[in-house]
Order: C-alpha cells, then sequence, then structure tokens
C-alpha cells in the first residue's frame, strides 16, 4: 500500500477532516510537549480520504472542562472547513468521543523554523552567505518569510487568528518550504483551562494584546514583524538584553527594535510598519506577501 507523508501528500486529495476510529491510528514515538498536552509521531490508516498509510501527528487536548467545551467544538467547526494550503500544516482529522481528544495534523519533518535558524549559525561571517550562516543564504531567509506571509494571507481569509505567530510555531519540510502550525486552538484567554501554566509570548505581543487583551489579525501581523526580526537574526530571543517587564514598558512607550546587522532596508521597514502603534497602521497579510514577493525577484 502507497505510504502518504508530508513530502509527496496530495493537498487537493484531502477530505474535510472529521472524527476518526482511534483503532485506525498506532501512536508512535513522543515529539514534545504541546499547549494543551503531548505530541506524539503516528501513522493512521485511510484519513482524510489518503489511501493507505499516513505518517501525521497526534496532539493530544486534556482538562477541557464542560465550560471550555463549547468553546472547543465551535474552534474545531472553524478549522474543519479551513482546506489546505501549502504554508500551512494541514488539519486531517480528530478523535473526540472520549478524553483525551486528539487533533489529527500533517507531519512536517524538518523541526520548526526557530531551531533551523539557530543550528544554521556560524561564528564567521562569509561573503555571499546571509552574515551569520553557514547553510542559508539571504535568499533562504526571504523565502521564510515568504512562505509564513503566504500561509498568514491564507488563515487571515478563512478570518482565523493565530495568537501565537513566531519562528518556534512555524514548520520547515524537508523541501524547506514553512508552513504555519499550532493556530486556531491557541488561547491566551481562559475560555479553555490549560493544563499546563499559562505562558504569554510577551515578546511576540502588540501593546493592545499585552494591555486590552485585544487579538485581531493586525496582533497577528505585529507578531509577524517580530517574526521577521528572528529569521534576520538567526533565531535570536526579540529584545535581546531586556526583561520581559522592560519589554512590556518599552512597547507601551512605543520603543522599537534597531535594524539587525545585515538586514536589508526594505525588510527592515516591514517590520517597522508591523510594529505600528495603532493597528490600523499595520499592513494586512496580502499587502505584505506583495512586499514579500518583489524582495523575492530582487533577490537572486
Ligand atoms: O520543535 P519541534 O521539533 O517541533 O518539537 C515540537 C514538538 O512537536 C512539540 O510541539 C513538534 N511538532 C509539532 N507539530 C508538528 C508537526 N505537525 N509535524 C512535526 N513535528 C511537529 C515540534
Amino acid at each position: 500500500h502507497k505510504r502518504t507523508s508530508s513530502a509527496d501528500m496530495a493537498y487537493e486529495d484531502v477530505k474535510t477532516p472529521s472524527e476518526f476510529p482511534r483503532d485506525r491510528l498506532e501512536i508512535k514515538n513522543q515529539l514534545g510537549e504541546g499547549e494543551f498536552g503531548e505530541v506524539y509521531k503516528a501513522e493512521a490508516w485511510k484519513i482524510a480520504g489518503l489511501p493507505g498509510m499516513t505518517t501525521l501527528v497526534v496532539k493530544t487536548v486534556k482538562g477541557i472542562t464542560k465550560d471550555a467545551s463549547g468553546a472547543f467544538f465551535k474552534e474545531l467547526a472553524v478549522l474543519k472547513l479551513i482546506g489546505t494550503h501549502p504554508n500551512v500544516v494541514s488539519f486531517l482529522g480528530y478523535c473526540t468521543n472520549t478524553e483525551p481528544f486528539y487533533l489529527l495534523l500533517e507531519y512536517v519533518s524538518g523541526g520548526s523554523l526557530q531551531s533551523n535558524l539557530r543550528t544554521s549559525r556560524t561564528q564567521q561571517t562569509y561573503g555571499n552567505l546571509h552574515g551569520g550562516s553557514k547553510s542559508l543564504s539571504s535568499r533562504d531567509l526571504t523565502k521564510f518569510a515568504w512562505d509564513v506571509a503566504k500561509g498568514m494571507t491564507f488563515l487571515s481569509s478563512k478570518k482565523i487568528l493565530h495568537r501565537d505567530l513566531a519562528t518556534r510555531n512555524v514548520l520547515v519540510a524537508e523541501d524547506k518550504t514553512c508552513k504555519v502550525s499550532d493556530f486556531g486552538f491557541s488561547r491566551e484567554g481562559d475560555e479553555y483551562e490549560r493544563t499546563t501554566k499559562t505562558r504569554l509570548p510577551i515578546r511576540w505581543m502588540a501593546p493592545e494584546s499585552l494591555f486590552h487583551r485585544k487579538y485581531t489579525i493586525k496582533t497577528d501581523v505585529w507578531a509577524f514583524g517580530v517574526l521577521l526580526w528572528e529569521i534576520v537574526t538567526l533565531g535570536a530571543t526579540p529584545y535581546p538584553g531586556m526583561s520581559k517587564r522592560e519589554v512590556m514598558d518599552g512597547v507601551q512607550q512605543g520603543y522599537k527594535m534597531d535594524k539587525p546587522k545585515h538586514c536589508d532596508d526594505k525588510l527592515y521597514s516591514l517590520m517597522m510598519n508591523c510594529w505600528d502603534a495603532d493597528p490600523a497602521g499595520r499592513p494586512e497579510f496580502p499587502k505584505i506577501q506583495q512586499s514579500l514577493d518583489s524582495l523575492m525577484e530582487t533577490e537572486n
């Protein structure tokens, strides 16, 4: 039987995700800890209209209280309808008949964008490659940003907020395509009771999220600006040398990060636009994608 994996997944063949029988899942090794529970690699037999076995990811969802289950199923209903996009981790199905609930997602083999950026670092800088990277060219970095922008344009067209956009939540496929991951169910509010302590992504948050718990597509745009900064610095932690408290105070007072070394002027002006104090002044994702389209054209 044919084996399907992220590398050869035929996106147009993926059917609307539905309740999947647990007995057709074979759970393998644990990949890590997620927002609501553990993350495992698994094999599924005939899922989402795909033939044979598909390697995928199982995210366990624990501790959904009766109160929160309404919000959970509402979100599930939205995600079922989004369809697939090459720059977004595909949602393949779910198991919600008993706890723990499972979310079944496309397996992306190359690890997070953050770890890809960090492992590409070298001490020395060499002429033709991007400053400080031994394995990633400046074109690769622009392509990462472009991929994420395309994924976010798609999600925003479906009215889906990410709420935790950062390079740690972008996965890299074998062919270096970036895929936006961990959207939809991530919540900063208290709609879902979390199993783990709530840790807010302070360094990626827009002022209105930090101080008014407000999340809109424009707060995702702010986070995208920070993600651009992470890409250019090969995975540095934003606001270097500043504590979370100092970041919050700084952001409130309009402090913006400096232009990183080796950063293209156009890219820096794009991040600065994403960090406009006024959400209405920040570009929409399709506009951001356009800016990156032209940057891709000028890269050799
Ligand atoms: O950074 P990582 O290697 O990539 O470790 C984390 C871990 O699971 C906990 O989130 C990995 N992970 C999450 N979603 C996926 C996925 N769709 N495909 C492959 N690995 C994933 C993530």
